[in-house]
């Protein structure tokens, strides 16, 4: 049983340095202004992802390990392309709504702008996210288990308002979207979800999609497997059927342990995970620390959240900075005290319909385990950082 109590032993108990006046500082003419700026020079997180023949194609992560709050910087959102990042003229760039509507159109990004827009806080995360947890293999990091997923403000029109726009045809039951990149990038949403809160987004973070999440507009189905978000839109086909497209087909539909695969499981279920302390970084110092994560859930809103320091022997209740976003980050912190012993981190979070994480076991006697990336897609499972008398943290 861990003693989670910080006591009332001050967070500068035994001192950081003794003050001997104000530090340093030039007091020559600062840098100039920008037009566009830049983060500090002393900054240096990055995206991850390895070389290869054909850059485009494949994914980078974000670094969840230096993230701050619940908003991840557009220049660190993580990346996955299936053939590169299409050049797209924004005046020349057209979405063509048609199918079983009853005024077919085609839209510029300026032309969709003058709808009703709207700003939403959403997490997008890739299907194979934490696929290595699921295969039990150990990960260098959270940027590597953890790191196909980012939260970012998304502003759009409903995708619902701009069907309402163009009038549904008796029979209407699905939307396919296709994407403006050479692989034709497409999937399958069912009506229900469309009319709900899908957004054909235009603006990230307060400024106009980056080339890689979909310039100049994307689909952003909130909680839902990140391919459904087709990025670079071009055409939404409303349909009385599935497209049986290759990403819902050949791809993205899960294997039971019977080998038989379920044809759509689009929700990203509830899932935590500590980013602070996590491998690469180190406790440098005995005494108080906080225990720093990211909780989400493609469900709603993340409800709570419980820290263990003894893998999973005795548990206690996160402080979430709660902002009742649903289908978003949501941080959550505990202070802990470590005197150099030695401690497995974990993290447990539930959402709003009741679900709880599982561990990596309910997971793996559910789904059953194969080997290699396919099949492990929708991983969700606990997942646990150690830390050793030196104060290192590693995964396994
Ligand atoms: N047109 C198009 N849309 C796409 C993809 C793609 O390759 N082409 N990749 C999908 C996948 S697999 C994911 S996980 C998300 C990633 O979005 P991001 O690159 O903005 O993080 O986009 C999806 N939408
Ligand atoms: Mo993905």
């Amino acid at each position: 049983m861990h003693d989670f109590s910080v006591g009332r032993r001050s967070f500068f108990a035994g001192g950081l340095g003794l003050v001997a006046g104000l530090p340093s500082s030039g007091r020559t003419l600062g840098e100039p202004r920008r037009a566009y700026g830049e983060r500090a020079p002393a900054e240096h997180a990055k995206r991850f992802f390895r070389a290869s023949a054909t850059p485009g194609t494949g994914t980078s992560r974000t670094p969840l390990q230096d993230a701050l709050g619940i908003i991840t910087p557009s220049s660190l959102h993580f990346e996955s392309h299936h053939s590169g990042v299409p050049d797209l003229d924004p005046a020349l760039h057209e979405l063509l709504v048609h199918g079983l509507v009853e005024r077919p159109i085609a839209l510029t990004r300026n032309e969709l702008r003058r709808l009703p827009t709207v700003a939403r806080i959403h997490f997008l995360e890739c299907a194979g996210n934490s696929w290595q947890l699921h295969a039990g293999k150990t990960v260098s990091g959270v940027q590597e288990s953890h790191g196909l997923i980012s939260c970012n403000e998304w502003t759009g029109v409903p995708l619902g308002t701009l069907l309402r726009e163009v009038g549904l045809r008796p029979g209407a039951r699905w939307v396919v979207a296709e994407g403006g990149d050479a692989s034709r990038h497409a999937r399958s949403i069912p009506l229900a979800k469309a009319m709900d809160d899908v957004l054909v987004a235009f603006g990230q973070n307060g400024e106009p999609l980056r080339p890689e999440q979909g310039y100049p507009m994307r689909l952003l189905v909130p909680g839902w497997e990140g391919n459904v978000s087709v990025k670079w839109l071009r055409r939404l086909h409303v349909t009385d059927a599935p497209a049986m497209t290759r990403d819902e087909a050949a791809k993205y539909t899960d294997l039971g342990p019977d080998g038989r695969a379920q044809q759509f499981s689009f929700e990203m279920e509830v899932k935590s995970v500590v980013v602070s302390p996590s491998p690469g970084g180190r406790l440098e110092r005995r005494g108080p620390h906080q225990v720093s994560g990211l909780a989400w859930s493609g469900l709603g809103r993340v409800t709570r959240v419980d820290v263990s320091l003894d893998g999973g022997s005795t548990w206690k209740e996160a402080a979430l900075e709660d902002r009742g976003l649903p289908k978003a980050f949501t941080r959550f912190t505990l202070p802990m005290r470590w005197e150099g012993e030695e401690l497995l981190v974990q993290s447990r979070a539930w959402d709003e319909t009741g679900a709880r994480q599982p561990t990596r076991e309910e997971l793996v006697s559910a789904r059953g385990l194969r080997e290699g990336p396919d099949g492990f897609d929708h991983y969700n499972g606990i997942t646990g950082w150690r830390i050793a008398r030196d104060g290192t943290v590693r995964h396994g």
